[in-house]
């Protein structure tokens, strides 16, 4: 009989090794501390998974690649980065999850995002498994031959290792529609195959899934909308602050707009906006998707309503709700005293990981509701999903219907959530209900398939 105690020291010895055999990456010992230390009850109740090397395997990557990335700027003066791709877990299917081109990349920040993968993926109810990828090419200021001289030498490697039954990559941050458009057809030069499922995000005409540019955001709004619903309150009339101005952050204002809520805020790495009127979404559209600006431009386009904070964190703008929607650890234990000193009711993670550790316990303490990014900003992966879907039936569904699907899979998953976290003792703490929910997901095919 295994006790409480027992699986409390496994765990502890496991997070020690793991710590020693992949030194010198931060970021991925957080995410799987912040998912070990929730799992105590699980191993506890249910024996099954208390088995020898079922976690030991969950932490290991099951392949991870690393390649050079060669490619000439328009000076003709020659590049090297490095490419990642880390197949995580394909118990559930193929390996999915997005490409992120940011200087900071490196192989640690890969397996944190590969990892958080696994959980959400089966968090979405459907078949895919667990993988990131990426490389510390700085796409800022680089010019569309650059960005697509990049991605075809990205792609002539990476393009061995996936497929549409086998990997399945994405965007993330510093990918987005003209990148995966520039993949594809790189892919599909050096395949010679139209094979539609091998990459999500494609745009609308030649595979793409309606709504997929918009599912991240759409789908934290609604699941905090739900986890208010849950308390007994409306997303109508709150004010919120969202940080990011990209992809994730542009369509989570576009949905806070649409549930009649009050954004406040957006951001990038120099500064912050603040606008009183509330931010106006076609201009943020204009200047951020359409012209490739910075935020500093918004506000000297808004007039009197908005203005640029530079350097500022817009966690010091109180609002009743936060979507943190640009990067890992970007809400410390600092920012989230002020967004509690200021009366925030709900924290919804559009970005992978923003909230640090401590930011986490002061929120739960606080009692704030709080939706970890594997759960809040699923609905991305999920579309994705419906897009591969798609992509297989050689058919094209429409917003409304795909739409309805996202909604649909933000409620289940909310509820999973949170029915999750009361059966194991934990009620209202989301943290703990994801990390259980999927972890059962996964380990219960991975038993099923032996040891592999
Ligand atoms: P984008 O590249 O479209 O936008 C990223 C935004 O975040 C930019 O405003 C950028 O500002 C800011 N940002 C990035 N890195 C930093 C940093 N180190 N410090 C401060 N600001 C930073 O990316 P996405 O919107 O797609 O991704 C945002 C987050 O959402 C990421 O955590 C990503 O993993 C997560 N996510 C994305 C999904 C998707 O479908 N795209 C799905 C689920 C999660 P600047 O231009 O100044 O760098
Ligand atoms: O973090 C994420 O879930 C993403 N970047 C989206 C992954 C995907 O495959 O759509």
């Amino acid at each position: 009989m295994t006790t409480r105690d027992d699986t409390k020291t496994r765990l502890d010895a496991l997070r020690v090794e793991i710590e020693r055999r992949n030194p010198a990456q931060p970021e991925f010992h957080q995410a799987v501390h912040e998912v070990l230390d929730t799992l105590a009850p699980v191993l506890a109740a249910r024996p099954e998974y208390a088995e020898p090397g079922l976690i030991e395997r969950l932490c290991e990557p099951e392949r991870q690649v690393i390649f050079r990335v060669p490619w000439q700027d328009d000076q003709g003066r020659v590049h090297v980065n490095r490419g990642f791709r880390v197949e995580f877990n394909s118990a559930l299917g193929p390996y999915k999850g997005g490409l992120r081109f940011h200087p900071s990349v490196n192989l640690g920040i890969i397996k944190f995002l590969g990892f958080e993968q696994i959980f959400k993926n089966a968090l979405t109810g459907l078949g895919i498994g667990g993988g990131k990828g990426g490389s510390d090419f700085d796409p800022h200021g680089r010019s569309d031959a650059e960005i697509m001289r990049f991605c075809q030498s990205f792609m002539t490697e990476l393009y061995r290792h996936i497929g549409e039954h086998t990997d399945v990559p994405a965007g993330d941050i510093g990918v987005g529609g003209r990148e995966i458009g520039y993949l594809f057809g790189q892919y599909r030069r050096i395949t010679n195959r139209w094979e539609a499922g091998v990459l999500t995000g494609k745009g609308a005409g030649w595979g793409g899934s309606a709504i997929r540019p918009e599912a991240t955001g759409y789908g934290s709004v609604l699941f905090a909308a739900a986890m208010l619903r849950e308390r007994g309150e409306d997303l109508e009339g709150q004010t919120a602050v969202v940080s990011g101005s990209g992809n994730v952050a542009i369509y989570t204002v576009e949905k806070l707009l649409a549930l009649g809520a009050n954004p406040l805020t957006c951001s990038d790495s120099s500064g912050y906006v603040v606008d009183d009127k509330g931010i106006d979404v076609e201009l943020l559209k204009q200047v951020k998707e359409v012209e490739r600006g910075r935020i500093s431009e918004y506000a000297e386009r808004r007039g009197a309503s908005a203005r640029f904070v530079p350097g500022g964190r817009v966690w010091e703008v109180p609002a009743d709700v936060a979507l943190p929607s640009a990067t890992q650890n970007e809400l410390d234990e600092n920012d989230a005293a002020a967004l509690v000193r200021n009366g925030v009711k709900a924290v919804a993670e559009g970005a992978n990981m923003p909230t640090t550790p401590e930011a986490v316990h002061l929120f739960q303490r606080a009692g704030v509701a709080f939706g970890p990014g594997k759960a809040a900003n699923a609905g991305g992966v999920a579309v994705s999903a419906l897009e591969m879907a798609q992509n297989h039936a050689r058919t094209a569904w429409s917003p409304a219907k795909v739409e309805e699907e996202l909604a649909h899979i933000m409620s289940a998953i909310h509820t999973t959530c949170h029915e999750t976290a009361e059966r194991y003792g934990a009620p209202g703490d989301y943290v703990t209900g994801a990390n259980i929910a999927g972890f059962e997901r996964v380990a219960d095919a991975m038993l099923a398939q032996g040891v592999i």
